[in-house]
């Protein structure tokens, strides 16, 4: 099964921001495909659950000095 989620992300200035997020995401385990939009201030994710939960990832992104929740 895969879920899809989108999450809310603080704190990116630049184009850069985004591609640091999508690449540190999309190497982790259980990240079947990451998103990030600058202008919307937003990531669109595929997860596979049994794999990897969106805390995990909320965690991440915030390692890199953002700020990140699983919008509802
Ligand atoms: Mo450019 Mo985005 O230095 O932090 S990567 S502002």
């Amino acid at each position: 099964a895969v879920r899809q989620v989108v999450m809310s992300i603080s704190g990116m200035t630049c184009a850069a921001c985004a591609a640091r997020i999508e690449k540190a995401v999309g190497r982790m385990e259980g990240v079947q495909d990451v998103s990030v939009n600058l202008a919307l201030n937003s990531a669109s994710l595929r997860l596979q659950p049994h794999q990897i939960t969106t805390e995990q990832i909320e965690h991440k992104i915030g390692q890199l000095g953002y700020s990140a929740q699983v919008r509802n």
